[in-house]
């Protein structure tokens, strides 16, 4: 069976230079942080194959630089796809001048999201909150909520975390977007659950077994 059959969800994330958009991407897809991940230049995808309650579909997730940057008319092709259910906007919480700049951050995206096919879930997320300011998370939250975002916080560090920030946002996803039963047959259900014991016989952590009970890696 090939994974190319399986339906496609895609996820945009957004944001400046060294927010932490690829620790984040990493601790999902890898299930361990990585802490000096070389800069992404222009975009970088990463793919995971995902069991979330019995629905079964190829996860992609877009990494690229907001508006602004001169790096974002890389990502504008996957941002305006009809396959991206939800848009990340990232914004470092532990960055004391950085906050200034996320309004009309975050307004440049709402504005180039207007365009988008896919009409995705949009999400701001407030990185690196093992080492936040306080006062940035009230003010990151409240920028989100007047805007009419969904506000989420996120620690690369705490892989449990992520794993379950990912699966709330897979979820909303679901919710508003239900996989076709038709798409996922019981030869395909069983053929991803022999890759799933491949991992296993792989000799992988006990941990990352449990974190891919619903996420299978292959
Ligand atoms: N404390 C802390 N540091 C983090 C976290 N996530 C990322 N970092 C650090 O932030 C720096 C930048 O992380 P990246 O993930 O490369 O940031 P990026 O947004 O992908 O950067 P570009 O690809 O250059 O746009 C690295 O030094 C990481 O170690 C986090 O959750 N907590
Ligand atoms: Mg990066």
């Amino acid at each position: 069976m090939r994974s190319t059959n399986l339906p496609k969800l895609q996820i945009v994330v957004l944001g400046s230079p060294a927010v932490g958009k690829t620790c984040f991407i990493d601790s999902f897809c890898n299930g361990y942080f990585e802490d000096s991940p070389i800069a992404t230049v222009p975009i970088e995808i990463s793919k995971k194959i995902i069991n979330l309650n019995d629905n079964i579909f190829n996860l992609c997730i877009v990494e690229g630089k907001s508006p602004y940057n001169k790096m974002f008319e890389n990502i504008k092709h996957s941002l305006l796809s009809a396959e991206t259910k939800a848009v990340i906007i990232m914004c470092d919480l532990s960055n004391k001048n950085a906050m200034e700049g996320y309004q009309a951050e975050i307004e440049a995206c709402i504005n180039e999201m207007q365009h988008c096919k896919g009409n995705p879930i949009k999400i701001v997320i407030g990185s690196k909150y093992d080492s936040a300011i306080n006062e940035n998370n009230q003010l990151l939250k409240k920028l989100a909520e007047d805007n009419g975002l969904y506000y989420k916080t996120s620690n690369a560090k705490d892989i449990a975390q992520v794993n379950e920030l990912f699966n709330e946002i897979l979820q909303y996803i679901l919710e508003a977007n239900p996989i076709k039963e038709s798409s996922i047959n019981q030869e395909t259900l069983s053929q991803l659950s022999f890759l799933s014991y491949m991992n296993i016989d792989r000799g992988e952590k006990d941990e990352e077994i449990q974190v891919s009970r619903r996420c299978i890696l292959y």
